[in-house]
């Protein structure tokens, strides 16, 4: 691919779960599956159900990323608390179960800010990661075009700049990729500058392959044939569909976000008139903002499209909860206008 993206190829953006991960990181390497704890908050106005659903499904990203847990730890508490978001007690609690039960890594169903993180690491002696940090691990380990490799990373340092800490932090700062190796101030600044300036390059190449693909819609536009985009929750059913639909080879696999890259192929209607029709990435509750935001110009097709189908698992628990969180992402990414058909799939 022509997009200035080459140098990008071939190098992996992992963090997460594992030792030593990071954006200098060859192959995905799993030497050992990681033991998980993982916390659900119930907080006042939320439900516990819907806190036990949330927790059901952070379980299936865990899986996804590659870890297994072996212990769920619920907190009622009616707020946050700001410096360890479930309180000293509770982390402490939590630090000896990790313990009993020879935990490697602690994961939370809710964003933590970086200071929350960094105190609760302490308290655990372990890493503390947030559902952000898994989803970001799955989408490194999918992303297989340079494309979608530069949009992985983009999200990743947008995740671990405001992380990165000096002084021989040792948790998720080194061993989870998440921040890198920093055994003082200066390394530090070093390491924010270069960062930083991966962040603005990888942001050039990424608008050099939008406009490139604004091209190639602008193109489809003009040949008059409408556009209709495939949307939905992660494993919904997306890419069977498209496959089915344009005799495709798209990949099909009960494993969340197995599609990262759209992929467009044009069918005929039974009436004769031509469509242009597209599978996009999935999308699911709580989905990183740093992802909506690398994975813009790859969304774009959903913005441009005339009608999206949106896929529906009905196999599912509670579908409404998935029709509604992919109607929020719909939402902000600013196709909350497009027409809309809902499909409702796995009726079997
Ligand atoms: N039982 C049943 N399974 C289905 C149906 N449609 C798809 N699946 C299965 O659901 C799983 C996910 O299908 P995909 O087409 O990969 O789903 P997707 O929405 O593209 O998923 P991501 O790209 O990972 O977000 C696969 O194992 C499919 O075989 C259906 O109608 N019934
Ligand atoms: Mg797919």
């Amino acid at each position: 691919m022509d997009n200035g993206m080459g140098e990008i190829e071939g190098k992996s953006h992992r963090g997460g779960f594992g030792d030593l991960g990071g954006e200098e990181r060859g192959l995905i390497d799993r030497t050992f599956r990681e033991r998980i704890i993982a916390v659900g908050f119930v907080g006042e106005g939320k439900d516990e159900a819907s806190v036990l659903l949330e927790l059901e499904e952070l379980c299936s990203l865990i899986n996804t990323a590659g870890a297994d847990v072996v212990e769920i730890v619920i907190q009622k508490k009616s707020s946050p608390d700001p410096a360890t978001f479930i309180g000293k007690g509770k982390a402490r609690e939590i630090y000896d179960l990790a313990e009993t039960l020879d935990v490697d890594t602690v994961v939370f169903n809710d964003e933590l800010t970086p200071g929350q993180q960094f105190n609760l690491e302490k308290i655990f002696h372990r890493s503390a990661l947030d559902r952000t940090a898994v989803i970001l691990d799955i989408f490194a380990q999918n992303a297989n075009t340079p494309e979608g490799k530069a949009q992985v990373e983009l999200a990743q340092l947008q995740y671990r700049l405001p992380r990165l800490r000096g002084q021989g932090q040792n948790y998720s700062q080194q061993a989870g990729g998440i921040g890198t190796r920093g055994p003082g101030e200066t390394k530090l600044e070093v390491d924010r500058r270069r960062l930083v300036r991966r962040v603005h390059k990888l942001k050039r190449q990424l608008k050099a392959v939008g406009a490139h693909r604004k091209n190639q819609s602008k193109k489809r536009r003009h040949s008059y044939n409408q556009s209709v985009a495939i949307v939905g929750y992660t494993n919904a059913g997306k890419s069977t569909l498209l496959n089915l639909l344009a005799d495709s080879d798209a990949v099909v696999a009960d494993r969340l976000f197995a599609t990262l890259d759209p992929l467009t192929r044009r069918i005929q209607l039974p009436g004769g008139e031509s469509i242009f029709l597209t599978d996009t990435v999935g999308f699911v509750q709580k989905l990183p903002h740093q992802l909506v935001e690398a994975f813009k110009t790859t969304l774009d097709v959903v913005i441009e499209a005339d009608l999206l189908l949106h896929i529906v698992d009905c196999s599912h628990a509670s579908p409404e909860t998935q029709i509604l969180a992919v109607r929020s992402v719909l939402e902000e990414i600013g196709a909350g206008e497009v027409p809309e058909v809902l499909v409702f799939n796995k009726s079997d």
